[in-house]
């Protein structure tokens, strides 16, 4: 294992000022959030799509690394252009997400374990070989009556250790995601004992799969009221459970933590960073790798349509400097006007 390979991508990807972009919908995802500009998930619609979100001028001050899906790693832009090389280039760094999704977890009805392990060491040095730097692998979990079980939180820890354990060994810095589904009716304070129970069991399995906590990036939910629930939690009120969630759970070796968004609004997802960053004196960086919080508005103004790539790139551009800004506590809602 190359300590010092690991730990140098890993603070790159949470360097300040910097987080993370998740475009690595599986194929079922894309074609959801395709259905919804009405445009037909083709694989040359897809590469065109990534190919207007990883060209995006000056994108790169705001964006550290790119998650890719396996058929995005071995594509191009138009010009031919492997697009790791590409980000390699602009000074982003390519990751791969190499988790094979949730799939019903036998004996525990509502409850998912995520699946991929089979293989992975030979898959992780094809990876390797064509441009990835890191990877991510995603475990979820749901709250709801009785949910989730002790039993589904210990499995879905094992396998995000053997995971993170296999990429290191392959030279590839593991992004750990346990993520807290955010949808149910469930209080903040809810969330806040699940996340606690869940980041306690993932770090003792990475203990004890001999994971290095200065080569990996903490993906996890933010601390946040479920969905459905009739007593939201004020921005500020997420912003301290969540720094005092991950303070009690989260190892100080570990170099970042970049948060998915899980259905938040865009702006909701930068308002929540930047109020715990105003917070000021946490151990680790703490940015974003938002899927949908960061590319909502670009997705939307694209449309399916090569005129208006440029305006989907200024869309996306926006969001990135203001998650960007989030990420270091200089982000204003004034900001979202002045766009
Ligand atoms: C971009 O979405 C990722 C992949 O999802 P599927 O495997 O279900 O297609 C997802 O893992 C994503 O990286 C994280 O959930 C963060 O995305 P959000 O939209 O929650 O910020």
């Amino acid at each position: 294992m190359d300590e010092k390979v690991l730990a140098e991508t890993a603070r790159k990807m949470v360097a300040p000022g910097r987080g993370i972009l998740a475009a690595d919908e599986s194929t079922g995802t894309i074609k959801k959030r395709f259905d919804s500009i009405d445009v037909e998930s083709t694989e040359e619609h897809r590469r065109a799509y990534r190919d207007l979100l990883f060209t995006t001028p000056g994108v790169e001050e705001y964006i550290s690394g790119a998650i890719l899906f396996e058929e995005t790693l071995f594509q191009a832009t138009s010009d031919g252009t492997p697009f790791p090389k590409l980000l390699a280039d602009r000074g982003i760094v390519p990751g791969i997400k190499v988790d094979k999704g949730a799939k019903p977890l036998a004996g525990a009805e509502g409850e998912t374990v995520t699946e991929g392990l089979d293989g992975l060491r030979e898959r992780l040095t094809a990876f390797r070989e064509a441009g990835a730097l890191f990877a991510k692998w995603r475990a979820v979990i749901t709250i709801a009556d009785g949910l989730p079980s002790e039993y589904a939180i210990a499995t879905n820890a094992h396998a995000l250790a053997r995971y993170a354990a296999l990429c290191q060994e392959a030279g590839i810095t593991p992004i750990v995601e346990p993520e807290v589904l955010m949808d149910g009716d469930n209080t903040i304070g809810v969330c806040e004992a699940v996340t606690r129970q869940v980041l306690d069991a993932t770090f003792e399995e990475l203990r004890l799969q001999r994971v290095l906590l200065e080569g990996m990036v903490l993906k996890p939910n933010m601390v946040i009221s479920g969905k459905k629930c009739p007593q939201q939690a004020s921005v500020n009120e997420v912003a301290e459970a969540t720094v005092r969630t991950l303070r009690r759970c989260v190892p100080s070796a570990v170099p970042g933590v970049a948060f998915l968004s899980g259905g938040q609004s865009d702006e909701l997802a930068t308002q929540h960073l930047d109020a715990m960053n105003k917070l000021g004196s946490a151990p680790w960086a703490l940015t974003f790798s938002y899927g949908r919080a960061l590319q909502a508005p670009a997705l939307k103004a694209w449309g399916g349509k090569s005129e208006r790539v440029e305006a989907a790139q200024k869309a996306f551009f926006h969001r990135a400097k203001l998650n960007g800004l989030a990420a270091t506590g200089r982000y204003s809602e004034a900001m979202e006007e002045a766009a």
